[in-house]
């Protein structure tokens, strides 16, 4: 006998019991395989995640474009130079690619930059000479350009320092104390913070989305290449101790900061710029962009004054090159990568942004002040093992350093002899991030992103490139030909440099002879003929 309680449990001993035991195990076995199914599959599900967002990023890499101004295939310790030291180039050198076969669209600036930014060869547009600091804007607003591969893919985009492609609608007719009617904001670029041409060229002010910073209402600024402001001194009128640094030649109309410039110039008051400080200036703005856009997908085209003539470094590096102010320039210039990389480092970007230096053309020394550069130059050789310089159709007038970082994506440390040009950026950018490039834009851009990223070392077929009188040459990996041109042997306006221009047509065999020494052109007429109609097919399409 007992309670009904105990005959409760009694009853459920019996019957239930092993029910109960058994659906416990059940429902335990079910949490357990549920709770190891899920500890199973959480990193899987986390590493899908990650890959999800590490494609993305993949895909849409920051990109810092560092475009120095005529610094020289050998003016840079990573290709050679040995009388000035380079680390911060050299580190990113280490942590990517250094392509020793790059080439520039011109050897002076304005036709270099047009092609690199266009794809479309400068040779196409008959304004894009050397620009000066009142040109209109060359590239046009429907044209197709870099910064707009970037903002179609939802970039951030900017460019920073030198521009040297024209501002304003019309020549000569800006008005430099209001906004500025055209500009690099009608290009693709959402900010620019910009020298309308170079550091020897008037207006010395900076331009920030089309208006002069700083603008200081009381001094309005004039600027003029066709005629001198009465009431104010010209470079012949100035007292000799008022210069900060005198000129060699040219550089003698308007007298800005103690240096003559090309071109005249009234006003400006605190709007000037101090050269000591343009480096300062640019740097600065250029971490202020990356700091802004951390966050987000970005792209700069940072293009340094250094080592442009006027070469006045700032106080923290001049004197330390023992090549004179060339030399501290170049040391200014791998200051600026340095701050560059850093800033990226201590953003965590570092690993996330694909770097690419290079230089808008070959080197020279004296480009018009009495800098000492050729005095101090010594052994070192600003073009390397190349003949000519900046100007010339000789290669160093537009062989160029070009370096990729982006670690985890780029072979570290790796050297590559592809024969790549700059007038493929916009087509190997576009396949990057997969932009499309509208119909019969950048004519004459290749996407070569595997070779740019050291994954193949396919050369391009060849590559144009426009010397300073407009003649046009043509490289294939083994050679070199000149295009017959009238010029003369020389510069004439003060630059010693052979040009290279000839009569004849020249063809020069790379392989055996990089120094361009021998023209062989006679012994090759098949060669010749073939890359005469290279240059043949492009004037079909002008
Ligand atoms: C030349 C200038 C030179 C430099 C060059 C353009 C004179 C005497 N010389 O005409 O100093 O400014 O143009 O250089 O005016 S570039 O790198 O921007 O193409
Ligand atoms: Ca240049």
């Amino acid at each position: 006998m007992g309670t009904p309680i105990h005959s409760f449990f009694q009853h459920f001993s019996r019957q239930s019991f092993g029910r109960f035991v058994f659906s416990f195990y059940l429902c335990f076995l079910t949490l357990a395989h549920q709770y190891l199914y899920i500890m199973r599959m959480l990193p899987l599900a986390l590493m899908g995640m990650c890959s999800a967002t590490c494609l993305a990023q993949q895909n849409r890499p920051n990109v810092i474009l560092i475009v120095a101004d005529d610094l020289g295939y050998g003016d840079l310790s990573c290709y050679g130079a040995h009388r000035v030291s380079t680390p911060a180039v050299d580190r990113l050198a280490q942590s990517g690619v250094l392509f020793t076969d790059a080439h520039a669209a011109a050897s002076t600036s304005t036709p270099s930059r047009y092609g690199l930014l266009t794809g479309s060869l400068p040779c196409r547009k008959p304004n894009t000479n050397v620009a000066q600091g009142n040109a209109g804007m060359i590239i046009s607003p429907d044209q197709y350009t870099l910064a707009d591969v970037f903002r179609s893919q939802g970039y951030a985009t900017a460019a920073i320092g030198k521009w040297h492609l024209g501002l304003g609608s019309t020549t000569a007719q800006q008005d430099w104390n209001g906004q500025l009617d055209q500009h690099p904001g009608d290009l693709g670029f959402d900010y620019s913070y910009i020298m309308a041409a170079t550091a020897d060229r008037v207006p010395c002010v900076f331009i920030e989305d089309g208006h002069v910073v700083n603008y200081d209402p009381s001094a309005p600024i004039e600027v003029s290449y066709q005629k001198r402001f009465p009431d104010v001194p010209t470079y012949h009128e100035t007292p000799i101790d008022q210069f900060k640094q005198r000129s060699s030649h040219g550089h003698d109309y308007a007298v800005v900061n103690g240096i003559g410039r090309i071109g005249w110039m009234k006003g400006g008051g605190k709007a000037l710029w101090q050269d000591e400080h343009l480096a300062d200036s640019i740097v600065d703005r250029a971490l202020g962009f990356i700091d802004k856009h951390q966050s987000e997908p970005f792209f700069m085209y940072l293009a340094t004054n250094d080592v442009h003539v006027p070469r006045y470094p700032s106080d923290r590096f001049r004197g330390k090159s023992p090549m004179g102010v060339r030399g501290d320039v170049i040391m200014q210039f791998d200051w600026t990568v340095e701050q560059v990389t850093r800033r990226l480092q201590q953003l965590g970007l570092d690993k996330n942004t694909l770097i690419i230096l290079t230089s808008d053309n070959g080197p020279i020394l004296d480009d018009g002040y009495d800098d000492k550069s050729e005095e101090l130059v010594g052994d070192h050789r600003p073009g390397g093992i190349y003949r000519g310089a900046k100007y010339s159709a000789y290669e160093a007038g537009s062989i160029v350093p070009f370096i990729v970082s982006w670690p985890g994506h780029v072979p570290q440390g790796k050297k590559s002899d592809a024969m790549i040009t700059q007038m493929d950026f916009v087509a190997t950018m576009a396949k990057l991030v997969g932009a499309d490039i509208p119909e019969g834009q950048a004519p004459d851009s290749r996407n070569y992103l595997k070779t740019w990223m050291g994954k193949s070392s396919k050369s391009v077929p060849y590559c144009i490139t426009m010397a300073q009188n407009r003649s046009l040459h043509v490289r294939s990996k083994r050679w070199k030909y000149i295009h017959p041109c009238n010029g003369p042997e020389m510069i004439q306006w003060g630059p010693k440099v052979e040009t290279g221009y000839k009569k004849i047509p020249q063809l020069f065999d790379m392989k055996s002879d990089p120094g361009e020494t021998t023209n062989v052109a006679d012994l090759h007429p098949k060669i010749v003929k073939q890359m005469a109609d290279v240059l043949e097919q492009i004037s079909e399409k002008y």
